[in-house]
């Protein structure tokens, strides 16, 4: 029953449900493959699996579109002039990974059609159709027009070349180099059926902390057998480029993106790597970041360095992401500044094939945190999201914490970048700012663990994930509704609390860590566990002091006018509204502002209580997110019902840990009792 695990959201069930069963089987007689591709074989086969487990019933192959309820699945090109006709006004609608999934009569007969403008098209009908299956919707009346909104929809591995995952909790990385190339593992398959079924169109295989010799011929010969068996599936590979791999590995002596040598070296990099991989994707960098090199090594600015990459690939079709997670301990007055300082007077400069890759806030990852102000201030240059899907800051993968919901909120908030309703939603996906490269990426948060991502609800975030990259507009609570049916059961009763459970978990979260605005107090290093007294580290802005700047006075970082202004980054309506105490929203107040202990909350309830008291509420939350679960029992199996009990056992220990840590801590500032309905630390 590990297997249940592995399986991920493909488990299709047998349909418990007798009368939609039946709906089914009518309404799929047989299935008609139009197509011949590798693709193609795999979304019959998709569908011959998927129905045939769902409804105990295998489905008849046929050759030619015989008698009623079929099922024809095919790309544009290979459907007969009477579909194409009948599907003509729809194909108008999608773009090229787009696809229909429609009720149609032919010749008065009943039938169902997949189609898109390509083969890889299809395949998302197809997963599209049976999510409908899986969830148990009626496939009546279909008419599906759907495409993604977003063109690079990518996974970053932070995985090294030695197996190690950054800031992975979920064993190690499923690219077995030593036995590659030719030992392809089922599991890189398996990998890119699950992306494929919710998405996914692209990979980044290594760490950006990047080691140069994935650029080697040794290894690109790896790469490019993992890229032949990603390629049916619709997923490009890329690798990380080390700025400095022309000395490292290339014997030059310098890395300056203006030396001509240099310029060389890359282009001819690139064409041995498409002489392999013609659909290579292109480089994700991380460049003068973390001590990692780059074009600032030699003089030279972000725009020298993205661009001159950007040549090297774009006679390929290639492109560029290059990240602006950058902060340095030069300018330590405010961290949160740094990344808009050091990009957004490049806006407009960078190269067609170049997006620049921002985190969704300023700092890292927090459980809760602003949007970055550079998705309201570069209008000129394609911005892509990178989200962690990995929880480096949430608990890694011990606790429950359903990131959709953080992802939604990032995404609906508004940059007033061309007045209201300008969310950041817009910007990436090219809305408003019309830019014809458009992309997101998550940190992935999957590694050889039985269940790949460690925490059985952590297969959550990354079905999430795709979900919202491929619609950056759907709701979160949907996308939880869906994960549950195909993973657990459709059971109303099961569904309804376990669904209120993921919903309340990122909040949980936020409430037990780092409520009302606070961020970055957690330990060191590892970054798990409270740790908010650390104040003796090198550099500066790696203290949790630095951020939370508790006094006798109060708490809170001041990014207001009156601080280090930081609010001045944003649209001048946004920052009008972070900047006043009084339309500042509560749940980002210490992110912006340093408030007196005293200070009056909205619930009228002073800070330090009401501080206390969010501390208290994620305890709680975490208690309710048990009792759920425990009374989820008789709709789930054994061992994934023991792991979840097992982990939020841990994960309400571990609240009671932050809430005692940090309560104890602040309170020697405060010098104040804990209010009423605040647990006293034992
Ligand atoms: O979140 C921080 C992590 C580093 C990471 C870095 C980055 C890959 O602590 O482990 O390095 O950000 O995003 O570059």
């Amino acid at each position: 029953s590990a297997q249940k695990d592995y399986k991920l959201w493909l488990r299709y069930d047998k349909i418990q449900d007798a009368v939609i069963a039946s709906e089914y089987k009518n309404n799929l007689k047989g299935i008609v493959s139009l197509g011949s591709s590798e693709t193609a074989k795999i979304s019959l086969a998709e569908l011959e699996t998927g129905i045939s487990h769902m409804l105990e019933n295998k489905p008849e192959i046929r050759s030619a579109i015989n008698g009623e309820n079929n099922l024809i699945v095919g790309s544009q090109t290979a459907l007969n002039s009477d579909l194409k006709k009948v599907l003509a006004s729809d194909f108008d609608k999608i773009n090229n990974e787009g696809f229909i999934i429609k009720s149609i009569s032919l010749k008065n007969k009943k039938q169902i059609v997949i189609t898109g403008k390509n083969d890889v098209g299809v395949l998302y009908g197809v997963y599209s159709f049976l999510r409908l299956i899986q969830t148990n919707k009626s496939i009546k009346n279909l008419s599906i027009v759907d495409s993604p909104k977003i063109n690079l929809r990518v996974l970053n591995h932070w995985d090294n070349l030695d197996r190690t995952v950054e800031r992975g909790y979920a064993g190690f990385s499923l690219w077995n180099w030593q036995k590659l190339p030719d030992f392809i593992d089922q599991r890189y398959i398996d990998y890119a059926r699950a992306n494929a079924s919710i998405g996914i169109n692209g990979t980044v295989l290594t760490n950006v902390n990047a080691n140069a010799l994935i650029l080697t011929p040794q290894y690109l010969e790896k790469i490019e057998a993992l890229a032949n068996v990603f390629r049916p599936y619709g997923i490009k590979v890329y690798l990380t480029a080390r700025f400095s791999a022309p000395i490292e590995i290339g014997g030059l002596k310098t890395a300056d993106p203006k030396d001509v040598a240099v310029a060389n070296w890359w282009k001819d990099k690139a064409k041995e790597i498409y002489k392999r991989i013609p659909d290579f994707g292109g480089f994700l960098v991380k460049a003068n970041s973390e001590g990692q090199p780059g074009p600032q090594n030699y003089g030279r600015d972000h725009v020298d360095g993205a661009n001159m990459l950007a040549d090297a690939v774009a006679p390929f079709g290639g492109v560029i992401m290059w990240r602006a997670f950058v902060y340095s301990e030069h300018d330590a007055n405010d961290r949160a500044k740094q990344a808009y300082a050091e990009f957004q007077p490049y806006d407009g400069k960078f190269k067609d094939n170049v997006i620049v890759q921002v985190k969704n806030g300023a700092i890292d990852f927090q459980p809760r945190e602003p949007f970055h102000p550079l998705f309201g201030a570069m209008k000129k240059t394609p911005i892509m999201m990178e989200f962690q899907i990995t929880q480096e800051y949430l608990g890694f993968s011990t606790h429950l914490a359903y990131l959709p919901k953080l992802f939604q909120e990032v995404l609906a908030s508004d940059t007033y970048q061309k007045g209201k309703g300008s969310t950041v939603a817009k910007v990436i996906d090219g809305s408003l700012t019309h830019t014809k490269l458009t992309g997101i990426a998550g940190v992935s948060n999957i590694g050889n663990d039985l269940n790949w991502t460690g925490h059985p609800f952590a297969q959550a975030n990354w079905y999430g994930f795709g979900r919202l990259a491929w619609d950056p507009y759907l709701d979160s609570e949907l996308i939880a509704d869906e994960w549950l049916r195909c993973t657990f059961s459709n059971d109303e009763n099961f569904i309804k609390p376990v669904k209120e459970m993921m919903i309340t978990s990122r909040e949980a979260v936020v409430n037990y860590m780092t409520p009302l605005g606070l961020h970055h107090i957690m330990d060191t290093g590892h970054h798990y566990g409270p740790g908010p007294w650390i104040s003796d580290l090198s550099r500066p802005e790696w203290n949790p002091t630095y951020y939370h700047k508790a006094d006798k006075n109060g708490i809170g970082f001041d990014r207001a006018k009156t601080g280090t202004n930081a609010t001045a980054q944003y649209a001048p309506e946004v920052e009008k509204v972070f900047d006043n105490l009084e339309t500042c929203p509560e749940q980002d107040l210490l992110w912006f502002h340093h408030v007196s202990w005293d200070y009056k909350l909205k619930n009228g309830q002073t800070l330090w209580n009401g501080m206390a008291l969010k501390y208290q509420e994620g305890v709680n939350q975490v208690q309710e997110m048990q009792k759920t679960w425990n009374n989820a029992g008789k709709y789930v199996d054994e061992e994934r019902f023991k792991e979840v009990q097992m982990l939020l056992e841990i994960q309400s220990k571990e609240a009671k840990w932050w809430r005692d840590a940090c309560l104890l801590y602040f309170q020697q500032y405060s010098g104040k009792e804990l209010p009423v309905g605040v647990e006293k630390p034992k």
